[in-house]
């Protein structure tokens, strides 16, 4: 079977489809980008758990075919858990990694070391044409760095240092940072969901 995954996020499709393969799903995984006149979604939900039930519902609808989306962000303890879902547009225009990162960097830079305490959050949906739905989490505790370090994955991983590790998760290689992250614990708690539902 097909399924869709409900994003546009290179950094994302990339972890998506190693975390999903790894995990053995033996499903044909096709980008958004293959359904290029399908419109973007309006984020509207509150929750992360919310936002990629709307998004994989949208991409369900359209195409017929089960979808799976993700939504993520970055929670940061001194700031009551913002960007969260804002974490894409906190600098203003979506998807601008590094003036996002920038921005962050600058609100926190009075802030020690040790009040710098974050974490990585995400919610993989799937919904299936007939508005069936299954959402599961999962995160990654983390302190900030005052400096970027490492050119890997996307987003805030320059300054997302994890628990216990010594390097940031753009220092991890991709399976690193795929077996500890926000992102590879919610997706493989979905794949046995995808196989429960589709076989
Ligand atoms: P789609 O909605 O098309 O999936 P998006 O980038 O808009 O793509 P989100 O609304 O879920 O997705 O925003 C996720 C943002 O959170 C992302 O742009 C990063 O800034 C941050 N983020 C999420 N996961 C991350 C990770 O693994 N490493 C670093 N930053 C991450």
């Amino acid at each position: 079977t097909r399924l869709i995954l409900a994003t546009r996020n290179a950094g994302k499709i990339s972890e998506l489809r190693a975390i999903l393969a790894d995990a053995g799903l033996p499903h044909d995984l096709v980008g958004a980008d293959a359904y290029p006149d399908i419109p973007d979604v309006k984020e509207t939900g509150v929750t992360f758990a919310e936002n990629a039930l709307l998004k994989a519902h949208a991409l369900a609808r359209a195409t017929g075919l089960p979808a799976v989306a993700d939504d993520s962000g970055l929670c940061v303890d001194v700031l009551n858990g913002a960007p969260g879902i804002f974490s894409a547009r906190w600098a203003g225009t979506h998807g601008d990694d590094k003036a996002n990162l920038d921005l962050l960097l600058a609100q926190l830079s009075d802030i020690a070391d040790e009040h710098r305490g974050a974490h990585f959050a995400c919610a993989a949906a799937l919904a299936l044409p007939d508005g069936t739905e299954r959402v599961v989490e999962g995160d990654l505790m983390g302190t900030l760095r005052h400096t970027p370090a490492g050119t890997g994955g996307f987003g805030y991983d320059p300054i997302l240092q994890p628990e216990g590790a010594t390097r940031t998760c753009a220092e991890l290689t991709a399976a690193e940072k795929n077996a500890i992250s926000h992102r590879g614990k919610a997706f493989r708690a979905l794949v046995p969901v995808v196989r429960e539902l589709l076989g």
